[in-house]
């Protein structure tokens, strides 16, 4: 494109987007300033936007809309060389890639084609602004959709970088449902190419819904079989000989050129395991944690747990050859030793003909506890400091077993669990003020309307002894967290140790065994919203609240009611006659 044509371009998107921003918020003026296309050696611009944009309260409209469909139905997944059945997003694991400008406007229609099971989607880290009804979680904010039926997902896209989306349906995402979400814009530090997604996932020779039964009896039971990284890996049918394993997995490669710089967008989507990412020989620049741009910072190795992302840059200035790529359990969190600790490793390669397997080794040791990536390496690029804050939410997280001596995990003694029948916002709508005690509802909203206001929750992880080295990843739906506290001792119910100015800012952090979590959001976004554990059994056994924020604003910040009550109304009619019926919280 030629600059001035670009220039053109990027102009009328500055124009549109402040006649119709439906984020709600006020536009960033930058229209009369130079404009500045991405290129690799300036990945910091973007058109009349730049890194520099708070996107908290500003976001272009491109006025595109990028549509995609997706099947959701039963396969046969080999992805190791044993073969399982698993659902999919159109027949792989993981599911198509889905990628959009910042500022496009996304439609996603999604069709059940599964014979026995409901579905949703949720777009993991997404703010939906005033769009609380596409954020995809049966029993909040929409029924299942059920199966034959279709449902399209309709928003804008105000944020920028990596994420996925996956099934928010009981452990359907652990099944296989989930793919890359890639939202492209500014980055903080250059480089020449952007590599895509590569997901860390832990993976089971059995169907989940199988291993289930036993999580809930015993609790920590035995890590998952194997890992994959980005979908594929080797495993050893000699050693476990099985009718099923009838070979044919290989290891993920990816081929490297000398003196090239390669954006690689990490993401775990694990159902419980925490992952050791690195490229022996190499060392990585994080550019980004979640959502959030970051100071650009060096490391030879980085911590993801479920549910987070990390950008990261890789230079191929290694001597040419073949290495190691290393996605390795962190023991320190699982509890539990994996069969197969050595074999999470894919390969680089500088000559795409090479067949060898890597010589190379690493010297790297596994972190002694179960944390996040040390919170002063994780600097938001910009800075947002926290605002002045009107309520806060303290909650206790512990275990319990019930009666039928099954585990389950609570939030201040009550454990999640929804009615996919009777979604939140649908109570919402009917004007219902009391919501069933399992919905772990958390009612919060501003004083003034017109004032900028925050909320904080602080989450203790009192959990005892027993189960003391678990840590939990927490995830919040509609919001990225400022956190203000991620602390290994127990809080002492003071702000003290809050930091306020510009924290680290993110959607997914651990909490820490034994610890505690404060987190901070601005309250600009009504709807009901999830905030949960990212680790599968332990949402399913319950540990996971609602905030419903601004209760008075979300009928009116979500237009289509329509939608909502067809989707009811196919799952009602389907759902009497269910063969399965609702084995977990719902989520
Ligand atoms: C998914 O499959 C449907 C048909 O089942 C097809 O129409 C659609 O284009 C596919 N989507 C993608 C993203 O490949
Ligand atoms: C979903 O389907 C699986 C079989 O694939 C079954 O085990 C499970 O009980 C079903 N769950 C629900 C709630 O329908
Ligand atoms: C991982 O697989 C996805 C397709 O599922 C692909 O788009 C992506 O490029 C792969 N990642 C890397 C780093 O090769
Ligand atoms: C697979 O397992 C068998 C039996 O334990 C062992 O002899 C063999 O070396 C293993 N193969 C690989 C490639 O690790
Ligand atoms: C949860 O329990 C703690 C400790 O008893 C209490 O201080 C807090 O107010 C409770 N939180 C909610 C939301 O009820
Ligand atoms: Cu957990």
């Amino acid at each position: 494109m030629n600059t001035r044509r670009f220039f053109l371009l990027a102009f009328a998107a500055c124009i549109s987007s402040i006649k119709a921003n439906s984020v709600n918020v006020t536009p960033r003026m930058k229209c009369d300033t130079q404009l500045c296309e991405n290129t690799p050696t300036t990945r910091g611009c973007w058109g009349a936007y730049d890194l520099e944009t708070n996107y908290y309260k500003t976001a272009p409209d491109t006025g595109k809309t990028v549509e995609v469909w997706l099947s959701v139905q039963e396969s046969i997944c080999n992805q190791d060389g044993y073969e399982r059945p698993c659902m999919t997003f159109n027949g792989t694991m993981p599911g198509p890639s889905i990628v959009a400008d910042w500022g496009d406007r996304l439609k996603v229609h999604v069709t059940n084609n599964l014979k026995s099971n409901g579905t949703s989607v949720h777009w993991h880290g997404v703010h939906l602004r005033n769009n609380n009804q596409w954020d995809g979680v049966p029993g909040v904010t929409q029924c299942p959709i059920a199966p034959g039926e279709s449902l399209t997902y309709d928003f804008q896209v105000t944020q920028y970088g990596t994420s996925w989306y996956h099934s928010h349906f009981s452990l359907q995402s652990s099944e296989g449902l989930f793919g890359p979400l890639i939202f492209n814009g500014p980055a903080s530090a250059n480089y020449d190419e952007d590599l895509g997604a590569l997901f860390l996932q832990d993976w089971a020779h059995i169907p989940t819904f199988v291993e289930w039964e036993a999580k809930q009896k015993f609790g920590i039971t035995a890590a998952q079989s194997t890992t994959l990284i980005n979908g594929t890996n080797t495993f050893n049918c000699t050693a476990e000989p099985h009718e099923n394993c009838v070979g044919g997995g290989k290891k993920f490669e990816m081929v490297f050129q000398q003196g090239k710089k390669y954006r690689i967008r990490l993401i775990n989507v694990a159902l419980d395991s925490q992952f050791q990412f690195s490229i022996d020989g190499h060392s990585l620049t994080v550019i980004a944690n979640d959502f959030v741009p970051i100071k650009p910072y060096l490391a030879d190795s980085i911590i993801v747990n479920v549910g987070q992302r990390y950008d990261v840059i890789v230079e191929a200035n290694a001597p040419p050859g073949d290495y190691w790529l290393r996605g390795g359990w962190v023991q320190s969190c699982q509890g539990v030793a994996n069969d197969h600790p050595e074999s999470a490793t894919g390969i680089v390669r500088y000559n795409a003909q090479s067949k060898r397997d890597p010589t190379s080794i690493s010297t790297l040791t596994g972190p002694a506890t179960c944390l996040d990536e040390p919170q002063a390496n994780l600097v938001p690029y910009l800075e947002v400091d926290v605002g002045s804050i009107t309520d806060t939410t303290v909650e206790d997280i512990n275990v319990r077993l019930t009666n039928a001596a099954l585990f389950q995990w609570t939030i201040n003694s009550s454990s999640l669990v929804l009615d996919w029948g009777r979604p939140t916002v649908q109570q919402i709508y009917d004007k219902e003020r009391i919501f069933p005690t399992p919905y772990n509802v958390v009612k919060v909203k501003k004083e003034k309307e017109e004032k900028e206001e925050w909320a904080v929750l602080v989450i203790e992880n009192k959990a005892a002894a027993f189960f003391g080295g678990i840590a939990h990843p927490i995830h919040f739906h509609g919001h990225d967290f400022w956190i203000l506290a991620q602390e290994s001792h127990p809080w002492d119910g003071t702000s003290a140790s809050f930091q306020a100015k510009n924290p680290v800012r993110r959607d997914t952090a651990v909490l820490p065994a034994h610890g505690y979590l404060a987190l901070a959001f601005e309250l600009d976004n009504p709807g009901a919203w999830l905030v949960h554990c990212h680790i599968a059994w332990h949402a399913s056994m319950g540990l996971a609240l609602e905030f419903v924020e601004s209760e008075n604003s979300i009928a009116t910040s979500m237009g289509d009611w329509k939608t909502l009550d067809d989707t009811c109304k196919s799952w009602s009619a389907w759902s009497r006659g269910a063969p399965y019926g609702q084995g977990d919280s719902g989520i």
